[in-house]
């Protein structure tokens, strides 16, 4: 079968929040892009994933025309609860940072929102896109082949994002003599349940338990998210619904524990903890965002966070390039993304191992005196209670100039 080609100026690979919402702020800017998703649109939609978005998230979402329905549905949150053993301790947000907050509203409607923009804007995206591979990327015009619906295609463009998570392929067109990674794995995954009942506290907590880590989040007034820190070999089937919720009440302080109201599962599923940098996060025309080039443990709430810094970063380098002629700053995107990233690596594994409990019973018994003097130096530092707050609710974007 013949080849059909098409060109546009950014070649956008993945279809996950990184994907979408760069293609929206360029389509608006009148960049135009394809995207090239491998799974269907539907299985994109109903990853059950993040929940907490900084305030710039929230910004850059309004800025790319998404913003409407966050700004209606979406809870804004002021504090968190920090749980060490059973006592509690409250992160009051607003206060610390001078009115900072983050927003609850999932990802799942994140994707489902910027797919809607999309449709409208009329951007051409391939959903099950298979066989998909760039070529020349170091070149003066680089190109993606594909396959879809059973027709190769080609598709001529300038630049290319590589939007394809951790798991995508875009990171691995960066030769291994350039690439540098750095990489650490955590000895414990994460259970996590949805369920459409009440969530036990208006605001998040996150609890170090001796039996293990587990916070308590939210969807909305009706639907809770909650997760268990796991050993790693703990699979699906070993946690009925009632073993999850006996499990979770264990682990709460009483006062909570006794207003915990349970019900049938929506979903369940494990995830492993990893931090991982790609460097450079550019290679020629290649630029890797969001999960492609970084993946961070969820206890800071800074995923899909970050992929949204490194698509702002990108997006405004983007502008600047086509429309004022500033090419001297594609060079650049690496660097800027980068010291941003790396802040949001620290904050994620500090929160990690702040609140999960060893796994080596050699030092356990240390690493709960260093957990607990820590606790007790950050709750009771306005220094420390400050960083904590400032780092949560998102460190502000370094500028494109
Ligand atoms: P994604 O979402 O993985 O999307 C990548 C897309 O690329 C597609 N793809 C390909 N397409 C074409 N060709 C190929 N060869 C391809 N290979 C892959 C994939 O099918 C997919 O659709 O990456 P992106 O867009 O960078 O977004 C990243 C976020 O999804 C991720 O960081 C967050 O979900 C992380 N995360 C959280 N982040 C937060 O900011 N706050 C949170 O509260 C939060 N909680 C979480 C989380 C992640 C979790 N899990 C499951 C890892 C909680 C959990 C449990
Ligand atoms: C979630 O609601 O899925 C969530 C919230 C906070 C986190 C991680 C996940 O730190």
């Amino acid at each position: 079968m013949a080849c059909r080609e098409i060109t546009c100026k950014l070649a956008i690979i993945g279809a996950g929040p990184s994907g979408l919402l760069l293609g929206q702020l360029l389509q608006q800017a009148g960049i135009d892009n394809v995207i090239l998703e491998k799974k269907s649109a539907e299985y994109v939609q109903g990853r059950i994933r993040a929940g907490v978005l900084e305030q710039g998230t929230v910004d850059l979402l309004r800025e790319a025309g998404v913003g409407h329905r966050i700004d209606m549905e979406g809870i804004v949150h002021e504090g968190l609860e920090l749980v060490f053993d059973s006592s509690r301790d409250r992160i009051d947000l607003k206060r610390l940072t001078g009115d900072g907050s983050v927003m609850i509203y999932g990802q799942t409607e994140v994707t489902r929102d910027l797919m809607e923009a999309r449709r409208a804007s009329g951007g051409a995206s391939f959903y099950e896109a298979e066989h998909v591979q760039l070529h020349d990327v170091t070149g003066v015009q680089p190109y993606v082949t594909f396959t879809h619906e059973g027709q190769p295609f080609r598709l001529a463009c300038e630049y290319i994002a590589g939007c394809d998570g951790y798991h995508g392929m875009s990171r691995h067109c960066i030769p291994k003599e350039i690439l540098t990674e750095y990489e650490r794995v955590y000895p414990f995954n994460w259970l996590g349940l949805l369920s459409d009942t009440p969530p036990v506290h208006h605001e998040l907590v996150y609890v170090n338990h001796e039996r293990g880590f587990a916070l308590c989040s939210q969807r909305s007034a009706s639907r809770s998210r909650y997760y268990l820190q796991v050993p790693l070999t703990d699979r699906l089937d070993d946690w009925p619904d009632s073993r999850f919720w006996d499990e979770l009440k264990r682990r709460l302080p009483q006062s909570l524990a006794e207003r915990l109201i349970i019900g049938a599962s929506l979903e369940k599923s494990i995830t492993p903890l990893r931090s991982y940098v790609a460097e450079p996060m550019q290679y020629g025309k290649l630029f890797l965002v969001g999960d492609a080039a970084h993946i961070v443990p969820p206890t800071g709430a800074k995923g899909l966070n970050l992929a949204a810094s490194d698509v702002c970063t990108l997006y405004r380098i983007l502008k600047k390039a086509y429309h004022e002629n500033r090419v001297d700053l594609i060079g650049r995107y690496s660097d800027i993304a980068l010291r941003r990233v790396w802040k949001a690596t620290r904050f994620s594994w500090f929160m990690t191992s702040l609140l999960h409990t060893s796994v080596t019973p050699d030092h356990a018994a240390f690493e709960r005196k260093m957990q607990r003097a820590e606790f007790d130096y950050y709750m009771n530092s306005a220094a420390g209670l400050k960083s904590i707050a400032e780092n949560y609710i998102g460190l502000p974007y370094d500028l494109v100039e």
